[in-house]
């Protein structure tokens, strides 16, 4: 157990649909701060660099299309075992995986447009937090 910071991210398709709202309070309500937030169109190169683990994938460049297609809500939270707990609450990557009442659960149907980033381990966290925020974070 530890308290821990985590960087989520809304995606493109989540800005558009007006759920910043919905999934804020969320972790909210779970006991969770939120540190930092920014609403921001990220450029090829960031997109790139965080999704770096995809490149071989033939789908890296649909994905990077995708996250710069508009304004994403980029977001630092910190709490209890955050990392781990906010994967949770997303709902898995795979809509027949992801169950009602998690986020990608209730307003996802396909695996590219799956509204919500959640960094998957403490070393992918302080990545992606260096990466999105850099100096921004006291
Ligand atoms: P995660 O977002 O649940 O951590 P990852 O496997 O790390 O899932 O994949 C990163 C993102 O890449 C997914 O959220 C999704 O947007 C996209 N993605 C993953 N697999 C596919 C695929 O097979 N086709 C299109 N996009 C995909």
């Amino acid at each position: 157990m530890a308290i821990e910071k985590t960087y989520l991210m809304i995606k493109p398709d989540g800005v558009k649909r007006q759920v910043i709202g919905d999934i804020v309070d969320r972790f909210e309500r779970r006991g969770f701060e939120l540190k930092a937030a920014k609403l921001i169109v990220p450029s090829r190169e960031v997109a790139e660099a965080h999704y770096a683990e995809h490149a071989d994938k033939p789908f890296f460049g649909e994905l990077v299309d995708f996250i710069t297609s508009g304004p994403v809500f980029a977001m630092v939270w910190e709490g209890e075992s955050v990392i781990s707990l906010a994967r949770i609450m997303m709902g898995a990557t795979k809509p027949s995986e992801s169950l009602p009442g998690t986020i990608r659960g209730d307003y996802a149907v396909t695996i590219s447009e799956n509204v919500i980033h959640g960094s998957d381990s403490p070393a992918s966290a302080e990545r992606e937090i260096n990466l999105w925020f850099g100096g921004e974070l006291a």
